[in-house]
This record gives C-alpha cells, sequence and structure tokens, in this order.
C-alpha cells in the first residue's frame, strides 16, 4: 500500500494527507492542556557588539515575552532614524488571540544615520530588487529591497544606514533593476529621500 495521497489534478504524493488528521489530534490534546506550540520560549533580542559578537537583551528591552510570537518586521514608524520593532502574537488556548506589539526604539546616542524611501511608480516600476549603495566617510554600506527579508513579513521600500560620526555621504547610488541608476552627491544625514523611479522623474 502507498502510504500517500495522489490528488487527481496533481498527482503529487502527499504524505501530509494522513500526517494531518495525527498532527490535529495531538495539537488539539496539547493545546487543550494549555501547552505552547513555541514551548513558551521567550523571544529574544541580540545586539551587536561592534563586530566582536552580540549580546542577548530581550528580557532587558521587555521583549522577551512568552506568548507565541508568528511575525517580527523592523522599521522606523516614527521616522526618527531609529528602527522600531513590530511583533505579532497568535494563540489558540484558551482563546484564539492575535495581537500586534510595537517597540519603540528610544537609545539614545545611536549615531547618524540617512534613509531611502523608494516610491513605487505606475508603468510597472517596483522597488523590488533596487539597490542602494552610499559612500561616506566611514567606508561603503549597501543594502538591497527583497521581499521577505523579516521574519514572516515584508519590509516597506525603505533602506536605513547607520553612519556613526558622519554628518553627511558623499554619495548615494539607487539601481533599480532593468538597469537605470540614480546618483546623488553631498547628502546631509538624519533624514530620509524620498527617490522615485528614473522614467518619473528621480528625486
Ligand atoms: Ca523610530
Amino acid at each position: 500500500m502507498e502510504l500517500c495521497h495522489r490528488t487527481p489534478l496533481t498527482n503529487i504524493c502527499s504524505s501530509y494527507y494522513f500526517a494531518r488528521p495525527y498532527f490535529a489530534a495531538k495539537s488539539a490534546r496539547t493545546r487543550g492542556r494549555g501547552h505552547s506550540f513555541g514551548g513558551w520560549e521567550r523571544n529574544r533580542l541580540f545586539l551587536s557588539q561592534s563586530g566582536r559578537g552580540f549580546l542577548e537583551a530581550g528580557h532587558l528591552f521587555e521583549l522577551g515575552l512568552q506568548q507565541d510570537s508568528r511575525n517580527v518586521v523592523a522599521d522606523d514608524l516614527d521616522g526618527d532614524g531609529r528602527p522600531d520593532l513590530l511583533l505579532a502574537t497568535f494563540e489558540t488556548w484558551p482563546e484564539k488571540k492575535q495581537t500586534i506589539k510595537i517597540f519603540r526604539n528610544d537609545l539614545p546616542n545611536t549615531g547618524n544615520w540617512i534613509g531611502v524611501r523608494l516610491r513605487e511608480q505606475g508603468a510597472g516600476v517596483s522597488p523590488v530588487g533596487a539597490k542602494v549603495t552610499v559612500q561616506f566617510a566611514g567606508g561603503v554600506l549597501v543594502r538591497q529591497i527583497v521581499t521577505g527579508d523579516s521574519y514572516r513579513s515584508q519590509h516597506a521600500n525603505t533602506v536605513h544606514f547607520g553612519l556613526g560620526a558622519a554628518q553627511e555621504v558623499e554619495s548615494l547610488e539607487v539601481a533599480w533593476i532593468g538597469g537605470k541608476k540614480i546618483r546623488l552627491s553631498k547628502l546631509q544625514a538624519n533624514r530620509y529621500y524620498d527617490v522615485r523611479a528614473p522614467d518619473v522623474g528621480g528625486l
């Protein structure tokens, strides 16, 4: 006997057809007792130690939730140049409950920064795939707009660069999918720049 299920449409063998009732029954039994799918594992936050490693600081920043967390994305919601965190939780027991939590970044002395918001335009021009390169006194930094670069989430079409002590960037280049580029020079730090596709006017 073949231990799989083939649908007439795809003829793909799927053991999930048999596994699904097993996991559904197991989930109902464990969650009915208050168990967590994530094993009550707390969230963690790793702080970079300037290239020397990472420090786990979830508890100190009140991010170490026990709730099952499903999605997380970093974005600067209030536009102050410090990336904030959005976190979604989803629980099924004792009742279905979903929450969105926002953790605002209030860290002091975070240094200078520059951000670029890539504007989606008509005519099929998408920022996805665009590469942004910044040259400044501290070196060269590159970011690319991709899909799915957060955990089960999607970033806005925005890139953010930390500049340390530098108060301006010497050049900023946006290379769009298809080969067109926009190059800007001598930009002040600590603000966002809106950049549109070259076909519709650039900056
Ligand atoms: Ca912020």
